[in-house]
Formats: C-alpha cells, sequence, structure tokens
C-alpha cells in the first residue's frame, strides 16, 4: 500500500462493498505498512459503515446489504483491535458494557471496550440485547466502578432508562456511575435519564470515563 489517505480508503470502500476477505487483507496490509490501527477503524471502517447506514435510510440499500457490510466491518476492526496499544492503569477501574435488551448493534460498543481496555481498563462486556437487570447485578458482583449501556434504536433508548433504575433500585447509583451512548442519545437525554455522563464516540468514551472513576 503506498500511503495512510489510500490504505483509509480502501478500508472504507472494503465496507461499501461488502468484502469480508478485502477488509481483513486491507487491515494487515495497513498495519504492516505501519498504518495507525485506531486511525483505520476510526477513520476508515467507520466512515464506511456510516455511509451505508445512509444509502439504508435512503432507501438505496436493504437489510441483507447492512448484514453484510456489519460482518465486513467486524472483520477488518477486530484484526486492528488485536493491535491496539495496551494501556496500564496502577489501579485498574472495572468497567462493565452492554449493548441494551432488544438492540443487536454491537459493533460501537465493541469499539468502546477496546478502546478502554487499551487505555488500562479491565472491561466486561456483557454483549448484545443485555437486560437492565443483568447490568446491575454484574456491577455489584465484580464491585464494578463505572456501568456503560449503549442503545443504536429510538426503541431501545428507554431501555437505558431501566437500567438507572435498576442500579438505583440495587442501591448502586451514585457509588457505580453509568455512562450511556450510542447514536441516538445525548447529553440531554443522558441527563433526563438520571445517568452520569454520555459519551459520543469511543474517545469521548474514554475521556469521559477517566473523569468519571477521578483519574484525570
Ligand atoms: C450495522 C447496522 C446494523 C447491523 C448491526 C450489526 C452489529 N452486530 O452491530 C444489523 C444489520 C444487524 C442491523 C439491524 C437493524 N438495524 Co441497524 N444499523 C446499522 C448501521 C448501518 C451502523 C451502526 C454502526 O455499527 N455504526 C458504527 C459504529 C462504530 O457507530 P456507533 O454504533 O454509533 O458507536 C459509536 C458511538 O455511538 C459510541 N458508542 C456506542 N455505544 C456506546 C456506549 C457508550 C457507553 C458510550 C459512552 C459510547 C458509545 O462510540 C462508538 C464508536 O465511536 C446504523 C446506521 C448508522 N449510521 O448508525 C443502522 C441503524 C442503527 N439500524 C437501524 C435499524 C432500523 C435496524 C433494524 C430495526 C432493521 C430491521 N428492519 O430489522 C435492525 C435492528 C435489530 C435490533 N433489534 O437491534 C436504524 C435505527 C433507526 C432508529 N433511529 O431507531 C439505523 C440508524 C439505520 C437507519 N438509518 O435507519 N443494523
Amino acid at each position: 500500500m503506498a500511503n495512510e489517505q489510500e490504505v483509509l480508503a480502501a478500508a472504507k470502500k472494503a465496507i461499501m462493498d461488502y468484502d469480508v476477505d478485502k477488509a481483513e487483507e486491507i487491515a494487515k496490509k495497513g498495519l504492516a505498512g505501519g498504518v495507525d490501527p485506531v486511525a483505520m477503524v476510526e477513520k476508515g471502517f467507520i466512515p464506511g459503515i456510516v455511509e451505508i447506514g445512509d444509502l439504508f435510510d435512503a432507501g438505496e440499500v436493504y437489510l441483507p446489504e447492512l448484514i453484510l457490510a456489519a460482518d465486513a466491518m467486524k472483520a477488518g476492526t477486530a484484526i486492528c483491535e488485536a493491535k491496539f496499544p495496551k494501556g496500564a492503569l496502577k489501579e485498574k477501574k472495572k468497567v462493565i458494557m452492554g449493548t441494551v435488551e432488544g438492540d443487536i448493534h454491537d459493533i460501537g460498543k465493541s469499539i468502546v471496550v477496546s478502546f478502554l481496555a487499551a487505555n488500562g481498563f479491565e472491561v466486561t462486556d456483557l454483549g448484545r440485547d443485555v437486560a437492565p437487570k443483568a447490568f446491575a447485578e454484574k456491577a455489584k458482583e465484580l464491585g464494578a466502578d463505572v456501568v456503560g449501556a449503549s442503545a443504536l434504536l429510538t426503541t431501545t433508548m428507554e431501555m437505558q432508562k431501566k437500567v438507572v433504575e435498576e442500579m438505583k433500585a440495587a442501591g448502586l447509583a451514585g457509588k457505580v456511575k453509568i455512562i450511556v451512548g450510542g447514536a441516538p442519545t445525548s447529553d440531554e437525554w443522558a441527563k433526563k435519564i438520571g445517568a452520569d455522563a454520555y459519551g459520543e464516540n469511543a474517545t469521548e468514551a474514554v475521556a469521559k470515563i477517566k473523569k468519571l472513576t477521578g483519574l484525570v
């Protein structure tokens, strides 16, 4: 690969061509050529899936294509994530992350998990379609510092509110911080449901969680 811009453009194109093999090949070649793995995800693969989302919105591509693009996205990012820098904190803060019940979108949540791990946090990933009670139970069991809930559908945002309610019911609100994220959510939404913070993307998620845990 000649230069970083070409690699990033090729990464985006692989997602838009629904090409799993190509996404993997570009990730491997890019890394071998010295392209930063974080840049490859943020400036290559993510713009690809976002553009497919816009085409889906406009009725120009359909669900099968969306699924294929998501597969390519996962394949490419998995290779990059393995090369994310490994952070080291003296005292590991514990974070529980999951996508809320009724929602199977987990690409963004998984990127946040990888960024947190790369920054030295001890992250427990509950996966997707996670019941509100499961967040609270795991937080209690593991003595978590922060719980993060992701929602990508306007219909499942309400589940983030239920996560906050379950945390309160378990006597954890205030002690364990709650952060929410996902495309339809916002700062206002976080405030409205009583969450402690909102993160717009993986970089902001790390910065906000560092703040919530007193690391900065
Ligand atoms: C890929 C995708 C899928 C894939 C998901 C695969 C997977 N394993 O995740 C598949 C094909 C399965 C899918 C299914 C559906 N999808 Co879909 N999907 C998308 C798409 C194109 C991209 C989402 C994505 O991965 N983005 C890239 C990642 C990196 O971004 P992100 O998720 O926003 O995450 C970043 C930030 O939000 C933040 N973040 C995320 N989580 C968290 C958590 C915390 C705590 C913090 C701090 C930050 C944070 O950091 C992340 C990294 O920077 C979006 C369109 C879009 N532009 O968002 C539609 C979209 C979300 N889907 C949509 C729909 C309607 C559906 C379906 C209902 C379609 C259907 N008719 O069946 C189903 C839902 C099934 C369900 N029950 O969940 C709609 C939602 C509309 C709405 N407002 O509710 C969208 C917006 C498309 C559209 N324009 O209509 N989808």
